[in-house]
């Protein structure tokens, strides 16, 4: 981690006065959550996407998908916050007009104090109706159930239609006010710290792009290349549990 960089990123947030925090599942990483799309630990090393995380693959198998959900629903519940989501809830405190804007599914933001964070591919902890979208209790946690071992779907106490995760599968609209919210911040916002993300899925990986075509300072924290290196005023290498609480002092 170059010093030179993490004061240059201190200095632009002290300045700042809107600040949008983006982050993706590398900030969960240290806290064991794993990533997507890192070799050997990403979740989609060892798991089909096709299978898993789309419309279809509930419809074909809804107990496989369920029960995947189920086991990292339980997996986060027993994961605890990192030194990088306290810094971004310190961030949140000391800057004006901060919002937090997360790809990630679990509530790891929310347990480190960021009050509010927008969840643009929704949580593990709101499930639904597939059918008429009433919510269902997120309920009781199973005893460390295995990774992909099926498990029927709860039914909906309106219309009797299985219970599925509520969150954003690919080819699926995300929640537009979510999405709104989070494109508005960033067309207006002073400085963009994005974290953790590989920003290779759209339209979330829009974001910080719409904060450097704004003029916005994108100050990025990653500890390898992504497609952003060109897009941000300053690359901080490094893991996000280190780099953060480094920036915010
Ligand atoms: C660390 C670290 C440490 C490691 N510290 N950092 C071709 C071109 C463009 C788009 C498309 C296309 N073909 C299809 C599409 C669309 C598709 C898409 O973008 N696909 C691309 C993959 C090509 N997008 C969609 O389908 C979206 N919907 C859509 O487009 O709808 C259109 C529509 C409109 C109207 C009506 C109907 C439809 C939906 C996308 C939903 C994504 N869902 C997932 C799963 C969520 C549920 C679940 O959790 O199972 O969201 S996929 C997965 O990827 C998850 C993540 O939020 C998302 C982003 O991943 P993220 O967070 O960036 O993680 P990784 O693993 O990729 O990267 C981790 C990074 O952390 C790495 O860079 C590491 O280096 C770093 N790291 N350790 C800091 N310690
Ligand atoms: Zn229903």
């Amino acid at each position: 981690m170059e010093h030179g960089a993490v004061e240059a990123a201190a200095a632009l947030l002290a300045r700042a006065r809107r600040v949008v925090v983006f982050t993706g599942a590398g900030m969960s990483a240290e806290s064991g959550v794993p990533t997507f799309r890192d070799a050997l630990t990403g979740l989609w090393h060892r798991y089909d996407p096709q299978s898993l995380a789309t419309p279809q693959a509930f419809a074909a198998d809804p107990d496989l998908v369920w029960g995947w959900y189920e086991w990292r629903r339980s997996a986060v519940r027993r994961a605890r916050p990192n030194a990088g989501h306290l810094a971004v809830a310190a961030i949140e405190a000391h800057v004006p007009q901060p919002l937090v804007v997360t790809q990630n599914v679990d509530d790891l933001h929310e347990r480190a104090g960021s009050p509010d964070p927008v969840h643009l591919h929704g949580s593990l902890f709101a499930p639904r109706c597939c059918a008429c979208a009433h919510p269902a209790p997120a309920g009781a946690d199973a005893d460390e159930p295995a990774g992909g071992r099926r498990l029927p779907p709860p039914r909906c106490v309106r219309c009797c239609a299985p219970v599925r995760p509520g969150v954003v599968w690919f080819g699926e609209a995300l929640p537009q006010a979510a999405l709104d919210t989070a494109a508005t911040a960033a067309a207006d916002c002073d400085v963009l710290l994005t974290v953790g993300t590989s920003a290779l899925v759209y339209p979330a990986a829009e974001i910080p792009r719409t904060a450097a075509r704004a003029g916005a300072a994108v100050v990025q924290v990653n500890p390898g290349p992504t497609p952003l290196d060109p897009v941000a005023t300053l690359n901080l290498r490094g893991p996000a549990a280190e780099v953060l609480p480094a920036v915010v002092g």
